[in-house]
């Protein structure tokens, strides 16, 4: 008689690694992690079907503290690399996760083409507006007036805006998220990874260290007061006009993810060939 194995649903542990985490206590990207592991048992994945992809920065440490395939790259890549990841390996759910800093600074050219191309994966932004991990220069997001020791008086730079830029550039998911409200950042990382194509969540993280006013944060957010539209331009106006707190999946777009033709999928499996390790 043969017997029936029950198999349950993973919990968030089961997608964490023995590694303990190194951010500094208070640092918001501990509940982005919380989050990303709880999304991940939500959708009844297996850490073996998941690769989560990173640059360099505080927040690009999290593959490490994931029990999924990770890749932690170089500064600003990720994007690259986790489209070609998924290219080559569609059965992998992609999770990319990047910083402010590493994914609209070096990695700004990068944010625009994965917007553009489409591909079925999603990216994690941990928005504290600076470089935490290189002790605190002014990112793309910081404020113009924030005034510090490595920018006195500010750098009187207008700010970039990452979820208008995404939607200008074909993002097909936009959502805002925050750090300091890890069961709602799980359901919108969770709806991300089902909707198809480029999914973008930005996640406010504060910085606990070299922005501690962003403490703050969590009196400023709010839940976005309309529901996620499929028009780009009614959603950039919405959001260009916002007070950068409305917390919600803002946009859920239709086109239809990146599919590599035959060419490709060729190119790819002769790529592969020349890279296999040949046996001595
Ligand atoms: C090519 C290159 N340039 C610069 C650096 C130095 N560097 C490492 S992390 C970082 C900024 C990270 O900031 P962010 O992405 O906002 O992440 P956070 O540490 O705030 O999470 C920089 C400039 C690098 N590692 N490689
Ligand atoms: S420096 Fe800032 S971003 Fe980096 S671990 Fe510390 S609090 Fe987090």
């Amino acid at each position: 008689m043969s017997s029936v194995v029950a198999t349950s649903p993973l919990t968030a542990q089961a997608f964490k690694s023995s590694y303990k985490p190194i951010w500094c206590p208070g640092c918001g990207d501990y509940a982005v992690l919380n989050s990303i592991a709880k999304a991940f048992a939500m959708l009844e994945l297996k850490p073996e079907n998941v690769a989560v992809v990173s640059g360099i920065g505080c927040s690009s440490r999290i593959p490490a503290y994931t029990n999924c395939y990770g890749f932690h790259g170089v500064h600003g890549r990720s994007l690259a690399a986790g489209s070609g990841l998924k290219i080559a390996r569609p059965d992998l759910t992609v999770l990319v996760a990047s910083g402010d800093g590493d994914g609209y600074s070096i990695g700004g050219n990068h944010f625009l083409h994965a917007c553009r191309r489409n591909v079925d994966l999603t990216y994690i932004v941990m928005d504290n507006h600076v470089y935490g991990m290189t002790k605190g220069q002014p990112s793309p997001t910081t404020e113009p007036d924030w005034s510090s020791k490595l920018a006195p008086g500010g750098t009187g730079l207008r700010e970039f805006h990452p979820l208008v830029i995404a939607l200008a550039s074909g993002a097909n998911f936009v959502a805002r998220a925050f750090s300091g409200d890890p069961n709602g950042c799980a359901s919108m990382i969770a709806e991300a990874v089902k909707h198809p194509g480029f999914s973008f969540v930005e996640v406010l993280s504060p910085c606990v260290t070299f922005r501690p006013e962003q403490r703050a944060w969590k009196d400023a957010v709010h839940a976005a007061p309309v529901a996620a539209t499929d028009d780009p331009g009614r959603a950039a106006r919405r959001i260009m006009s916002d007070d950068g707190f409305n917390i919600g999946v803002l946009f859920k777009g239709k086109r239809p993810p990146y599919q590599p033709g035959p060419g490709g999928a060729q190119a790819v499996s002769a790529l592969e060939a020349g890279f296999r390790l040949q046996e001595a």
